[in-house]
């Protein structure tokens, strides 16, 4: 059941470039449990498509099962929306986005919904550079289903149960910059100074665009032990630097000539600059990309930040050569291209 705000706000709440108020970004209210990280994750999306001045009704949001998957009902009541089943969220987003690539694809899934029986759908639509946003809200457990360890667990964490868990863990993030993903970043949902301009980034990016956040599941595992409490990520964690989103649109007035600072440009011009904690690790590298989070994970730390970008890579459409409008505005004769040329296709493959 999704219980929607009262509709009265602040009137001097400023509007962003497009005309619109935060509110015309938010969605009905959270049955989550209080404390859920989930919530924080929601307010940062909620927070970032208001920054970017994104309209509304231009964005699709798409999930699959479980408490993360319940989002889409609490943010961007205007959006289109689509609540698939468990794991399957990549497929329906990939359908969608062939039909029309003109809008937004925000996808938000669980570690189980992705890691699991979605890992299937997960990797193929990494593969293909699928040009969406797909947040994994990552609390290592299943929390709709009550607390079952996940594949993102790490091996020995330990949960409300009291067993640890016995099987080694799936980095999600490793495997989209391994499989062709062009954004890749890693983040906490109580950061959202570092949450909302990461998100800012994986919006502007085209191709895939994998954020992993880590969320803790206050009723099922955040003990001190699992690797995934507030507590454990407070004390463990490591950016690859301080980054400023800059999008296209806005003027840039400030001087990055610092040699500690990275600018990355992406397709729509907009620009990352990365103020690097630690120069050794180059985010536009697949190699040490993958290098950095393996030694920060062997020394018991967990990376966050934007850990890859490909400022270069190639989206589906682009791969594809697809259609440049959406399906349903082409008429029937770009639809049906005649008898005279369907002959010298089947004259190519005689
Ligand atoms: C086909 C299918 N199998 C199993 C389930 C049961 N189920 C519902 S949610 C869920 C796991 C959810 O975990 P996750 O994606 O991590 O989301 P969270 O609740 O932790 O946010 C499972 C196994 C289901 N709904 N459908
Ligand atoms: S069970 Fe866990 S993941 Fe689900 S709403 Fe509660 S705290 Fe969040
Ligand atoms: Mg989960």
């Amino acid at each position: 059941m999704t219980f929607f705000r009262p509709s009265f706000r602040h009137p001097q709440l400023p509007a962003n470039q497009a005309g619109y108020y935060l509110r015309d970004y938010e969605g009905g209210i959270s049955t989550l449990c209080a404390g859920c990280g989930h919530d924080s994750i929601n307010g940062a999306i909620i927070q970032a498509c208001y920054e970017l001045s994104l309209e509304p009704h231009r964005i699709v949001k798409l999930s699959g099962i479980g408490c993360s998957s319940k989002s889409p009902a609490y943010l961007l009541s205007a959006a289109h929306g689509f609540n698939s089943v468990h794991g399957r969220m990549p497929s329906i987003v990939t359908g969608a986005n062939m039909a029309n690539r003109e809008l937004l694809y925000l996808g938000i899934s669980g570690d189980g919904d992705t890691a699991s029986i979605g890992m299937g759908q997960f990797v193929h639509a990494v593969r293909r550079n699928l040009n969406m946003v797909y947040i994994v809200m990552n609390n290592g457990c299943y929390g709709l289903t009550k607390g079952q360890y996940s594949a993102t667990a790490d091996k020995g964490s330990v949960g409300k149960k009291g067993e640890p868990n016995l099987l080694e863990s799936i980095d999600l993030c490793e495997i989209a910059i391994q499989l062709g993903a062009g954004f890749v970043g890693r983040s906490f949902s109580g950061d959202k100074q570092q949450l909302v301009p990461l998100l800012k980034a994986a919006m502007s990016h085209i191709g895939m665009a994998f954020i992993d956040v880590i969320s803790p599941c206050v009723t099922f595992n955040n003990t001190p032990t699992s690797t995934k409490s507030y507590h454990w990520v407070r004390e463990h964690s490591e950016a690859t630097s301080t980054f400023d989103f800059v999008p296209f649109r806005q003027e840039i007035t400030t001087d990055y000539e610092n040699g500690s600072t990275e600018a990355v440009t992406l397709h729509d011009h907009s620009v990352i600059y990365l103020h690097k904690k630690d120069p050794e690790v180059a985010v536009t590298d697949r190699r040490q990309a993958v290098d950095a989070l393996e030694e920060h994970k062997e020394e018991g730390l967990i990376l966050t930040g934007v850990l890859y970008v490909d400022p270069e890579s190639e989206d589906t459409h682009t791969i594809l050569n697809t259609s440049e409008r959406p399906l349903n505005s082409l008429e029937q004769a770009e639809l049906c291209p005649g008898s005279a040329a369907l002959k010298e296709i089947n004259e190519e493959l005689r």
